[in-house]
């Protein structure tokens, strides 16, 4: 079995997650991460110690480089189809000594009521480890198989049922849109930085809109990053009409 029907299988009928180990080399993530770091005073700081840098593609040439990277897209495109959309691109930083972050499932799940789909899954997270996740420094919490109870969170289920991720740096969690987790506090003494990437069905309206992006940005655009923009959004709406209406 591939590596994107392995992982597809454990996001929607196993424990809602998959390791996608070294998807980038160490050195590549220390270099993503030093990027991150000196960006800080441009972030947002959503909660004490936790500051987001949202936009990643406004940030560089080497992040519109790795949201292609194929084994990526080949998970996306399982779960969500061919015509998978970027819904949001941000760098995390937990600072030691921030806030735990809320428990809460991703967008738009939490918009929904109660029985929201597992498959055809709606939204996938990436949670891209820039350096390694322990349990001291903020590896995220998460509630293995708690996609499939299509339900909304529940703290006491959660804190005594959670895992916390762990992984070297350069892994990245793949997971369902639907599981149950949260920000963990970091407790070592160094920044931990995460990518957080969300990918969408086509017909999913994101929650904000990346772009407006420049005609020199979309000339220098891969194919496979302009298939993942919010560009010649009705041509793919109207090639799944067709698809499954003919
Ligand atoms: O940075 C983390 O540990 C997880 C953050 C996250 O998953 C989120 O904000 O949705």
């Amino acid at each position: 079995m591939s590596e994107a029907t392995t992982a597809h299988q454990a996001l929607t009928k196993g424990d809602g997650y998959f390791l996608l180990e070294n998807l980038i080399s160490t050195e590549a993530a220390a270099k993503l991460r030093s990027i991150v770091l000196a960006k800080l005073s441009e972030g947002t700081e959503m909660a004490k110690g936790d500051i987001n840098l949202p936009n990643l593609l406004a940030h560089g040439s080497e992040f519109e480089q790795i949201i292609t990277n194929p084994r990526l897209l080949a998970v996306a495109h399982s779960l969500l189809g061919p015509d998978a959309k970027l819904a949001a691109f941000t760098a995390k930083t937990l600072m030691p000594g921030g806030d735990a972050g809320r428990l809460h499932i991703d967008y738009p799940y939490w918009a929904m009521d109660t029985g929201m789909p597992v498959e055809p899954a709606l939204m996938m997270q990436v949670i891209w480890m820039m350096n390694p996740f322990n349990t001291d420094n903020g590896g995220t919490w998460m509630l293995p198989g708690s996609q499939k109870l299509a339900e909304h969170v529940n703290k006491e289920k959660f804190e005594s049922e959670a895992i916390q991720a762990i992984g070297n740096a350069g892994d990245a969690i793949v997971s369902h849109g639907q599981l149950w987790h949260q920000t963990a506090v970091n407790r070592s003494d160094e920044p931990r930085v995460a990518i957080l990437i969300n990918f969408s069905q086509l017909a999913i309206r994101p929650l904000s809109e990346l772009g407006p992006f420049s005609n020199a940005f979309l000339d220098r655009a891969s194919p496979e990053l302009l298939n993942l923009l919010p560009v010649n959004f009705r041509e793919a709406l109207m090639a799944r009409l067709k698809r499954n209406y003919s």
